[in-house]
C-alpha cells in the first residue's frame, strides 16, 4: 500500500462516515474502519474531512478573445485548481472559426494542455454556426473522448434556436450532452442600442445591459427545442432565479434538463457594478439580486440545479482597465481556487447544503454528466485517488495575495471562511499541502469521457 489516510471523516455523495482510505498506485484500494497501517506513507487526518477531488466543469484557461489572452494559462489555471482542491477541470475546444473542423480545434487544444496541466482535464467541444450539421465531425470528437457540445445563444458564436434544435437532435443520436450559454441575442442587442443612445455605456450599466429577461427567454426557448428533439440539455452558469425555476418546471414535467450555477451568482449581487471596481466583477451573464441568490441556493439544495462550476476566465486588473464601456471590457472572473472553500463555508456551514449535497454538486454530478464517473467524482475502491483533505477548523479571510491566479485579484476579497483545503492528492500523488503547491506541469492527464445514458 502506498498511502493511508487515517481517522478522517469520509464524505461521499450519500453519507459522512469515519473511515480510513488506502491508496495503491493511482487508485483507491480500500475504504473502511481501522485499515492496516502498513503503508509507505500514513497521514493522520483525524478531525478532517476527506472529499473526492472537486471537478470544475466550466473553465477557460489560456483563452484568446481577439488580441487578448486570459491571465491564467493551462499551467497557472490548473496549479490554482490544485491549491483549491480541484483535481479535474473541464475546459473548451473552440474552433478559430466555422471553417475549422472540430477535430482540428480539439487536437490543438489537447496539445496546448498536454505539457502544462497540473491536474486532470476534459474538454467540451464548442460548435460554431453551421457545424451543427452532420458531417461526421461530431461523432469523431466523441470517439476522442468529448461527450458534450457547447453552444451560445449570443456573441459572435451565436447559434439560432433552430440550429440549436438541430444540434440537439444530432446529440440525441450520438448520446452526447448539449450545453448552452443562454442569453437571448435580440434582447441583449436591443438593450445595448438603447443604452448607447442615451450614453449609458459605462461598465456600471453592465447588469442593466444584459437583463434577467434575456437569460430567462433563452432558457425557455432552449428547453422547448430540447423537448422537441427528445434530447437532454445542460444550461451553463444559470444566474437568475427565473431561469432556475424554468429548469425545475421542465424537470417536474419529466424532461432531462440540467443546470449549473457559479459561486458568484450565489454570493454576489449587481451592486458591485456601482463601485469603482465594476470592471473586476464584469462577467456574462452579470451578477443579479439577493432574491436570485436565494432562489439559486434553493434549487441547488432541491437537486434541480446539479452543478456548481466557476466559469473561471481571468483577466488582470490592467487588462480589465482597458475597457471603456460594458461591451468592450474583458468579460470574466477568476474562481476555480475558491470554489470548494466558498461552497463549504457559505453552503454547508450556513445550513444551505449538506456535506453529501456539496460532494454531489462539486464532484459526483459533473462526473456523471460528462462521462467521467466512476473514475472521477466519487470515493470508492477502483476510482482514481483524487482526494482532498479538508480542515473544517481553519479560519481564513480570503485575500488575493494568498491565492494563485495570475489575475492577482479575487472577487471574494475579504470573505470570511470557516474551513479550508489542507491537502490535495491527484491520482495518489500529493500536489498541494499546507499552503504549498507540490505538483508539476504535465502531470495532469486528459481524461476521455465515455458516453453514458443520463
Ligand atoms: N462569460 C462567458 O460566457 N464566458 C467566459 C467569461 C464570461 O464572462
Ligand atoms: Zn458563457
Ligand atoms: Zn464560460
Amino acid at each position: 500500500m502506498d498511502l493511508l489516510l487515517k481517522g478522517g471523516w469520509v464524505v461521499t455523495q450519500e453519507r459522512v462516515e469515519q473511515a480510513d482510505i488506502a491508496v495503491e498506485g493511482e487508485k483507491i484500494a480500500a475504504i473502511g474502519p481501522d485499515l492496516e497501517a502498513r503503508a509507505a506513507a500514513v497521514r493522520d487526518v483525524t478531525g478532517k474531512y476527506i472529499l473526492p477531488g472537486a471537478i470544475d466543469a466550466h473553465v477557460h484557461y489560456q483563452m484568446p478573445i481577439g488580441e487578448l489572452l486570459t491571465a491564467d494559462d493551462w499551467f497557472t489555471g490548473t496549479r490554482l485548481a490544485a491549491c483549491g482542491g480541484v483535481t479535474t477541470v473541464i475546459d473548451y475546444a473552440e474552433p478559430a472559426g466555422p471553417a475549422e473542423p472540430l477535430t482540428e480545434a480539439l487536437a490543438k487544444r489537447l496539445e496546448e494542455a498536454r505539457e502544462q496541466a497540473c491536474v486532470d482535464y476534459g474538454l467540451h467541444q464548442v460548435v460554431l454556426p453551421g457545424q451543427e450539421e452532420d458531417t461526421g465531425e461530431l461523432a469523431k470528437v466523441i470517439e476522442q473522448g468529448v461527450t458534450s457540445f457547447k453552444v451560445f445563444t449570443t456573441y459572435k458564436q451565436c447559434l439560432g434556436y433552430a440550429a440549436i434544435g438541430r444540434l440537439l437532435k444530432q446529440a440525441r443520436r450520438l448520446g452526447a450532452l448539449v450545453t448552452v450559454h443562454c442569453e437571448d441575442h435580440d434582447l441583449v442587442t436591443a438593450r445595448r442600442r438603447e443604452l448607447e443612445a442615451t450614453g449609458q455605456t459605462d461598465p456600471a450599466y453592465h447588469a442593466n445591459s444584459r437583463p434577467a429577461a434575456a437569460e430567462v427567454k433563452a432558457i425557455e426557448k432552449v428547453i422547448r427545442q430540447a423537448a422537441a428533439a427528445g434530447a437532454p440539455v445542460y444550461i451553463v452558469h444559470v444566474s437568475t432565479g427565473g431561469g432556475a425555476e424554468l429548469i425545475a418546471a421542465a424537470r417536474a414535467r419529466g424532461q432531462q434538463v440540467f443546470g449549473e450555477t457559479c459561486p458568484h451568482y450565489l454570493l454576489l449581487t449587481e451592486e458591485r457594478y456601482a463601485g469603482p471596481d465594476s470592471r473586476l466583477f464584469l462577467m456574462c451573464p452579470p451578477l443579479r439580486t439577493v432574491k436570485d441568490n436565494r432562489i439559486l441556493w434553493q434549487h441547488l439544495a432541491s437537486g434541480d440545479l446539479q452543478v456548481v462550476a466557476t466559469d473561471h476566465c481571468s483577466y488582470s486588473p490592467e487588462q480589465k482597465a482597458a475597457g471603456t464601456a460594458f461591451y468592450n471590457t474583458p468579460s470574466g472572473v477568476p474562481g476555480t481556487e475558491t470554489l470548494l472553500p466558498l461552497l463549504y463555508s457559505y453552503g454547508v456551514r450556513q445550513g444551505r447544503l449538506t456535506l453529501p449535497q456539496m460532494v454531489r454538486v462539486l464532484a459526483t454530478n459533473p462526473a456523471r454528466l460528462f462521462g467521467l464517473y466512476p473514475r472521477k467524482g466519487c470515493l470508492a475502491p477502483g476510482s482514481d485517488a483524487d482526494l482532498v483533505v479538508f480542515d473544517p477548523s481553519q479560519e481564513v479571510i480570503l485575500k488575493a495575495s494568498d491565492l494563485h491566479s495570475a489575475a492577482a485579484y479575487t472577487i471574494f476579497e475579504g470573505f470570511a471562511l470557516q474551513g479550508y483545503v489542507e491537502a490535495t492528492y491527484l491520482r495518489g500523488r500529493l500536489i498541494y499541502d499546507l499552503g504549498r503547491f507540490l505538483g508539476r506541469a504535465g502531470q495532469g492527464e486528459f481524461i476521455p469521457g465515455k458516453i453514458t445514458v443520463l
